[in-house]
């Protein structure tokens, strides 16, 4: 059963990504990249055509767990690189030039735990030091400035690091993967709600890396790209400049260490134009495939931009 344009289950997402599998077993594969504490499997997709050493791109969505858009939106951009490979020419391109690694739900405990106990959960649910506080914030969990600014000390809070680099599952497992695939990956994506955001690195400081013009420039191709779906205007530029300095991030992690040139979070919709009634992480499921057009459309333009 298709799980696009729904705020689906993980078990009913790792299904879904096995029938995808299946049905396009010439350009798509699954893997298992670890399993998380509470004991759920990690699943990732690999889109592309048959080809040695080619470029890749990773993308994964959902290592926060309320931001129930972010998966919704990598499902989409799964369907759109599988179903059209045959008949849309640019999306056949982009399959057959790159290797895509999409990991869908990054934080699959938190995820569940958001559909059954608390829609509002941030964290991971492995346990802290504190017998009343569980979960690290996985992106903040990463060995690049761990525990620098934008962290709390406070295993409670919701910006708690964990008690050391990658000691959360989920985190570790993406770790080894895109170590695994370093030498191929060419940019790394992250699918984050909400406030429209297309984020530049770096996030831990307000300093820029060597190469931040090109990065901008890439990051302005595709915010123009987002517009020209639906006409939403995505605000670029780094953590600190645009919304707050935040340590110890994937992506910081992905182009700091893992040496990926091009590495961008994004924060998806809503903006930030809701009124206190509202609360940014609980988006109609109406938006999922909105979202999903102008977020690909911007992918691919970026994809596109690349040097
Ligand atoms: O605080 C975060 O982790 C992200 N915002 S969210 O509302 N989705 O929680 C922003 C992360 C930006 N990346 C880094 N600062 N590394
Ligand atoms: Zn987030």
């Amino acid at each position: 059963k298709s799980v696009l344009g729904t705020y689906a289950r993980h078990s009913a997402i790792n299904d879904w990504l096995e029938n995808v599998a299946n049905s396009y077993s010439s350009i798509a594969s699954t893997e298992n990249i670890g399993s998380t504490y509470e004991g759920r499997t990690m699943k990732l997709i690999k889109i592309g055509s048959d080809g040695s050493n080619k470029p890749a791109i990773w993308l994964d969505a959902g290592i926060h767990a309320r931001e129930w858009i972010a998966p919704a939106v990598a499902e989409y951009i799964i369907d759109q690189l599988t179903s059209r490979y045959a008949s849309n020419s640019n999306i056949r391109k982009m399959v057959d030039d790159f290797d895509w690694y999409i990991l869908p739900v990054a934080n699959p405990d938190g995820y569940e735990y958001t559909h059954t106990n608390d829609r509002m959960w941030r964290k991971t649910r492995a346990p802290t030091n504190d017998y009343y506080c569980t979960g690290s914030d996985p992106n903040r969990n990463f060995d690049f400035h761990f525990g620098e600014a934008g962290t709390s000390s406070d295993p409670c809070s919701d910006t708690y690091p964990g008690p050391r680099p990658f000691s959360e599952k989920n985190t570790s497992n993406m770790r080894d993967k895109i170590n695994a695939l370093k030498s191929r990956l060419k940019m790394y994506l992250s699918l984050h709600a909400y406030s429209e955001l297309w984020l530049t690195p770096w996030g831990y400081d307000s300093a820029r890396p060597a190469d931040y013009i090109e990065m901008d420039r890439v990051a302005d191709i595709g915010v123009n790209a987002l517009k020209a779906v639906h006409g939403k205007s995505f605000q670029r530029g780094t953590p600190p400049a645009i919304l707050y300095a935040a340590s110890g991030g994937s992506y910081d992690w992905a182009k700091g260490v893992a040496d990926v040139k091009y590495s961008y979070t994004l924060e998806l919709r809503p903006g930030n134009d809701c009124s206190w009634f509202c609360n940014g992480f609980v988006l109609d499921s109406s938006q999922i495939i909105p979202s999903g057009e102008e977020i690909f459309a911007a992918v691919e333009a970026v994809v596109n931009a690349m040097q």
